[in-house]
């Protein structure tokens, strides 16, 4: 075998002077620069950040109309159907607005495509099933941006669909071409200003939730109770791990340990991981793949 070459990548910067000012030392700020954090507030958040770093749902565009039709949805006791995915983030994504919405009174189920029978995503035959089976709204996660001719079919048949997503926007002439939902959720889109737009489906759904809870008065306690399950499909998903994605998977792993979620718990029990111990290599290479297996193996 030949002997491995290491080549160190040096991109400019006072490391000393980073490493004084930042309490860490030469070597994270050379690493840290490395990867294009730079400026004294970029890396303090990078090092330091918290929760009170993350940005507000509000941020994002057309998350005030999806709350808005989600509550008066709810009010009505219309029935509302989660379209997600059979993935980890589509998984996590789809537990956590089920939760939101139940607790918030809401008449809701769930559908999780197939993977082999209906393949990724919303289709035409889980629409129709919705139809027939009295739903009143569609809410996906972690799919719907690219489902042009499915939504059509649906508002067709008079159904009301929100969308929230992650995956990126088809381009027509230069401009986005969205299905013609009540309500698209995704930061993609080039009229949406969300600060971060690579964040994951279990990201949005978590937001939509953060925004649904306040609007139903349920506590920021609540919610942040289940923030591991928005670090889990962030480190699934294989996001980046800068800016928001950051501070949720470190706070994520932190709340693992203390998590109430039996079905985490039992994941944990099962593959004699100790919960105190944690790290995103878990998540990515033990927890992950179990989550992502049941859709592969049967159904998520
Ligand atoms: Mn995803």
């Amino acid at each position: 075998m030949a002997a491995e070459r290491w080549m160190l990548q040096t991109k400019k910067a006072d490391f000393h002077e980073m490493a004084r000012i930042h309490h860490i030392t030469p070597v994270t700020a050379r690493i840290i620069r490395n990867r294009d954090i730079v400026g004294e507030e970029a890396v303090e958040k990078y090092l330091r950040g918290s929760l009170k770093d993350l940005y507000s749902p509000h941020l994002l565009k057309d998350m005030d109309l999806a709350v808005e039709i989600l509550k008066e949805k709810t009010e009505q006791g219309k029935r509302i159907r989660i379209v997600g995915d059979y993935d980890i983030d589509g998984v996590c994504s789809t537990y956590l607005l089920f939760r939101a919405l139940t607790r918030i009174g809401a008449h809701v189920d769930y559908e999780i495509p197939d993977r082999i029978r209906d393949g990724y995503g919303i289709n035409e035959s889980i629409i129709r099933a919705a139809a027939e089976d009295g739903v009143d709204t569609i809410l996906t996660c972690d799919n719907g941006i690219a489902a042009v001719a499915q939504i059509s079919l649906a508002k067709e048949l008079g159904l009301t669909v929100l969308i929230t997503d992650h995956h990126d926007i088809m381009q027509e002439d230069g401009h986005d071409l969205l299905p013609p939902a009540d309500a698209v959720v995704n930061p993609k889109q080039s009229e949406c200003s969300y600060p971060y737009p690579e964040i994951c489906g279990g990201m949005v759904a978590y937001k939509l939730v953060k925004a649904l809870y306040e609007a139903f008065s349920v506590s920021e306690e609540e919610w942040l109770s289940m923030l591991e399950f928005a670090a889990i499909a962030t480190v699934g998903d294989v996001m980046k791990l800068r800016d928001e994605n950051r501070i949720i998977v470190k706070e994520g792993l932190k709340r693992i340990a203390n998590t109430k979620s039996i079905g985490l718990l039992k994941l944990i029990e099962r593959n004699d991981l100790d919960k105190d111990q944690i790290t995103a290599y878990h998540i990515g290479f033990v927890i992950g793949p179990c989550l992502n297996a049941g859709g592969r193996l049967q159904t998520a």
